[in-house]
């Protein structure tokens, strides 16, 4: 079993689709084992985002994700990290596969609904900046 931090982005929370992005996982065997709505400060957003602030779209990145509340959650299932990522769909939606969240309801490169861990190790970091160990359900 696998854990990973999942993010429903302040797009996803304005268009309504919280339960429809909590379905998918679901329907493909990830539990919710932990959850919860918070909007996030710039500064929050930038410490989330530290990997990204060479990047040119840092700024614009980071305005956007405290732009408005978000849902955060800790899902668990057999891999994972690599599961929610492909219901995910590709960053760009452009690219994303049929039938994925990015695909189904993305507006932009960066309106892309949903946030993923993509490693074991950065999993474990973006957990911690949300949830201390009594908040996730063994
Ligand atoms: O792990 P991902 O969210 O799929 O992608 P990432 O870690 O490479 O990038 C984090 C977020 O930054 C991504 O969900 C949307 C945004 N982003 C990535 N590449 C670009 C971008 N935003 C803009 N405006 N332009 C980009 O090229």
């Amino acid at each position: 079993m696998e854990q990973t931090l999942s993010i429903i982005k302040p797009d996803g929370v304005k268009k309504q689709i919280i339960g429809d992005v909590i379905r998918r996982f679901e329907n493909r065997g990830l539990s919710v084992k932990a959850m919860r709505m918070l909007q996030m400060t710039k500064e929050d957003a930038m410490g989330f985002y530290a990997v990204h602030k060479e990047r040119p779209f840092f700024d614009s990145l980071t305005d956007f994700m405290c732009s408005g509340p978000v849902v955060v959650m800790v899902l668990e299932g057999e891999k994972a990290i690599a599961l929610n990522r492909e219901i995910m769909g590709a960053t760009n939606f452009k690219e994303a596969d049929e039938g994925t969240i990015r695909k189904d309801f993305a507006s932009s490169i960066e309106s892309n609904v949903v946030h993923g861990s993509d490693a074991p190790e950065t999993a474990k970091t973006e957990i911690a900046y949300f949830f201390s160990s009594l908040d996730i359900m063994a």
